[in-house]
């Protein structure tokens, strides 16, 4: 669609939820706002206004991102590809983990759609913003955007970082090498803060019949694997990572899955 109406209000107002910790499950992570929220949205404006959305520049939103750097404590951090439907995509529910849209500038921008014109106003409120993925928009500002913050959150990572996937899903494959986590925050991961890389396979309860596509010792996770074998990070990787299971069954908890999951609870 065209730019989310009311935008300004929308980023100001979540810039003052985060900072000011209104949202009291979310106030796990550090809020991290040089100046106010307001000169915030400032610097977001100048970062795509007038300008064509199909070719932002690689550094348009550094300002940005220097002013509400993204912050996870150690051990913390998580990353994820693939997995914006299985109950992961808003981070309210990952308890000890923090993903890139709890943190400020990902929790500003999240769902959000923006792009510029290059007359007045400068933002297009009434036509749609173009896919990152139709041809001639290989640097379109959203993604842009996504990309600065994605190569800022793996800069800052230290200690164990995990990393969760579809393991449910044939194709792309569970690790794939074109994906954002792939080209943009396994690179700027800092090898001398991050100790170890911990895979969480997750398999999606929806799938009728096997749902356990991708394995740790196979196809596009061992080529993960090499990768940071390659870089020196350590591992380990999880088939079914009990959590990320429990937090699909609470939405559905009359699913199969998830009843025999708590068949130990029966006494006989
Ligand atoms: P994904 P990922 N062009 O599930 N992140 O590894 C355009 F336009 O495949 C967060 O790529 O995982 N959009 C957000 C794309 C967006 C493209 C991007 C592309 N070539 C990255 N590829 C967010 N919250 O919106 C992917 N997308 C879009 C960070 C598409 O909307 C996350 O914190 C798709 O639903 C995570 O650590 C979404 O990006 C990692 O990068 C995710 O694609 C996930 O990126």
């Amino acid at each position: 669609g065209p730019t989310t109406s009311n935008i300004s209000d929308i980023f100001v107002g979540r810039c003052e939820e985060h900072v000011q910790c209104l949202q009291q499950d979310q106030c796990n992570t550090n809020t991290t706002l040089r100046g106010t929220c307001d000169q915030l949205w400032g610097t977001f404006v100048d970062a795509f206004a007038y300008k064509d959305p199909c070719q932002a520049g690689n550094d348009d939103y550094d300002a940005v991102i220097a002013a509400a750097m993204p912050h996870a404590n150690k051990d913390e951090s998580l990353f994820w590809s693939g997995l914006p439907k299985l109950a992961l995509n808003n981070g309210r529910v990952t308890g000890r983990y923090t993903i890139l849209e709890e943190t400020l500038p990902g929790y500003i921008a999240n769902g959000l759609t923006w792009c510029g014109q290059t007359g007045a106003p400068g933002i297009n409120y009434n036509t749609p913003c173009p896919s990152a993925y139709s041809s001639g928009c290989a640097n379109e500002t959203m993604y842009t955007f996504w990309r600065a913050a994605s190569r800022a959150f793996a800069r800052q990572a230290t200690g164990t970082i995990s990393v969760a996937l579809d393991g449910s899903r044939t194709n792309p494959p569970a690790f794939r090498n074109t994906s954002t986590f792939a080209t943009n925050e396994l690179p700027n991961l800092n090898t001398a803060a991050v100790t170890h890389v911990n895979i969480l396979l997750v398999y999606d309860i929806s799938v009728k019949g096997d749902n356990r596509r991708a394995l740790c010792d196979k196809g596009s996770i061992k080529d993960l694997q090499t990768l940071l074998t390659d870089r020196g990070f350590t591992y380990t990787c999880i088939e079914g990572p009990r959590g990320f299971k429990f937090l699909q069954c609470a939405g559905d908890p009359d699913n199969a899955r998830c009843v025999e999951a708590c068949s130990f609870a029966v006494i006989p």
